[in-house]
């Protein structure tokens, strides 16, 4: 008999050998790195970026189906199984897995880049580009990209609870497609493939997050900014999230969590009332119109004549990134979300998610906006100057109590991060172990090697700098992904129809004649 918690060699092996071959070359030569990543990052935005466009589409419109169609009431769980959390902490739980550092910066610093370059041939800088600059943050953050985290997490946990598959895994939600091969190697290819873009996801994140950090440190402390400060940097992270990897799900990361949604909360109202309230209030209900009246276009926008570029910088790299970390997603929520129904799921992540993340976007963009509109700091020639990274810094300044402000930044992208790795960590051994229950846990070790494998990782695209490379981590991850995204939304689908043929639309006609008979009256009567 197996033993429990045995590594699964043919999937642990190939993943971490293409990990380390891919990140290790980049450390040791940047500069020929630095080439290849632009190469391969052109090439494959230029050929797919449709794909993925069309993709996140796929998925939302899915969703609306699943939650507003017959299926929307059916339970994830047995007929009498009662959610096993609350809906707070439920939905406070799978946000802050779904959520990492980067909101805290990208809401910062994300609308200057568009004011800058913005789409539609927009003039940069003009009141246009404001308005734009406000809203596509908004809109790369909001309820189309958490459609592509919730789709996964439908067919796994059906396959579980209701299916009783006995382990937690992606490729178990795919048997009514593949049958006994999930078994085999069609499952070792998908868990691989799922290995792979989780590793591409986090790279991503530290990539981005690490030098973020770094910027604010010196901002703090006058510390020079350097990589030898981001390699520290990487590997205090990998201390915090290496230790609550190897202590396992335990109280400790939930006590974070809870923490860290209280500090993000009054940080923001924070800025909003410290802030311009009125201006922060006004940019976003314009947005809200911009976007009812673009949702469409900005889905689906490729501009293929003039190829300015925007549409491969931003929206097809944020819905690789947000592909990258769906199986994380898919795996971590289902295992929350016993007893819940369709419908629940998708508002808790499609509109509660997208709120989360909106309230970030919308206010601290705002607030950015609003600094480099009065001329409060010159926010653009700081990143024209200085690098993105330093606009988030220069905007924090500007805040009254900006030192304590500064502070709370810190520690939020600290644990916001330490949180996602540390699930990703622990998704990625289990993906690797052989046979897992749902209520065990990988082994320590092993866990631990996935959380150093994701550190180096992150070195190899700090080394090589820039925000191409951390953007390819996962644009290369997602690609092979989303293919198994779609084989996994039709396998959910094949699932619900077997299960419940009684409520597929009825074949004979409907007859359109009222159930009761009326008279005929007489008019003297
Ligand atoms: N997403 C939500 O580091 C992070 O913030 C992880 C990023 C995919 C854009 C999540």
């Amino acid at each position: 008999m197996e033993k429990r918690g045995e590594i699964n060699h043919a999937v642990f092996w190939p993943s971490l050998l293409v990990v380390l071959g891919l990140s290790v070359p980049l450390a040791i030569w940047p500069e020929q790195g630095g080439r290849a990543v632009n190469a391969v990052w052109s090439f494959i935005t230029d050929h797919f970026g449709w794909f993925f466009l069309l993709f996140g589409f796929f998925c939302f419109a899915v969703l609306i189906w699943l939650a507003l169609g017959r299926y929307g009431n059916v339970k994830l769980g047995g007929p009498d199984e009662e959610p096993e959390f609350s809906t707070f902490s439920w939905i406070a739980m799978l946000f802050a897995a779904g959520i990492g550092g980067g909101i805290m910066m990208w809401c910062i610093m994300e609308p200057i880049f568009y004011l800058n370059g913005p789409p539609f041939g927009v003039k940069p800088g003009s009141p246009l580009a404001f308005e734009w600059a406000h809203l596509y943050g908004m809109f790369h953050w909001g309820f189309s990209a958490w459609a592509i985290y919730c789709i996964p997490t439908i067919p796994i946990a059906y396959a579980v609870f209701v299916r009783k598959e006995p382990t937690l895994r992606f490729s178990t939600a795919l048997r009514p497609i593949f049958g006994k091969l999930v078994d085999g190697w069609v499952g070792v290819i998908i868990d691989v493939l799922i290995c792979f873009g989780l590793v591409g996801a986090v790279g991503t994140s530290l990539g981005l997050e690490v030098p973020a950090v770094s910027a604010m440190l010196q901002g703090l402390f006058g510390v020079e900014d350097s990589i030898w400060l981001q390699l520290v940097i990487v590997l205090i992270w990998l201390c915090i999230f290496g230790t609550s990897v190897y202590r396992g799900l335990s109280k400790g990361i939930k006590v974070l969590s809870d923490i860290n949604l209280y500090l993000a909360f009054v940080l923001i109202a924070f800025v909003l009332l410290a802030g311009p309230t009125v201006f922060i209030l006004k940019m976003t209900t314009n947005s809200l119109g911009l976007l009812l009246n673009n949702f469409f276009r900005m889905t689906f926008w490729m501009d293929p004549i003039t190829r300015s570029g925007f549409p491969e910088a931003w929206t097809v790299f944020y819905w690789a990134w947000w592909i990258a970390y769906a199986p994380m997603m898919g795996l971590f929520v289902a295992r929350i979300s016993k007893g819940r129904t369709i419908k629940e799921l998708v508002i808790a992540e499609c509109f509660w998610g997208t709120l989360g993340c909106w309230l970030y976007m919308a206010i601290f963009g705002g607030y950015s906006l609003f600094v480099e509109a009065n001329h409060i700091a010159p926010l653009t020639q700081i990143m024209n100057e200085s690098g993105q990274f330093a606009v988030i810094v220069a905007t924090l300044q500007t805040l009254p109590l900006s030192k304590i402000a500064m502070f709370i930044w810190t520690v939020l992208i600290f644990i916001f991060l330490a949180t996602t790795v540390d699930s990703t960590a622990y998704t990625l051994a289990s993906v690797c172990t052989k046979k897992l229950r749902g209520d065990e846990q990988p082994a320590r070790w092993h866990r631990v090697i996935w959380a150093i494998a994701l550190a180096s990782v992150s070195i190899g695209l700090l080394v090589v700098g820039g925000l191409q490379p951390v953007q390819l981590s996962s644009i290369i991850a997602a690609l092979p992904l989303t293919p198994v995204l779609i084989l996994l939304i039709i396998s959910g689908i094949k699932m619900l129809k077997e299960d419940f043929p009684h409520l597929q639309p009825r074949k004979e006609a409907i007859d359109y004649r009222p159930a009761v008979s009326y008279q005929q009256q007489s008019v003297d009567a």
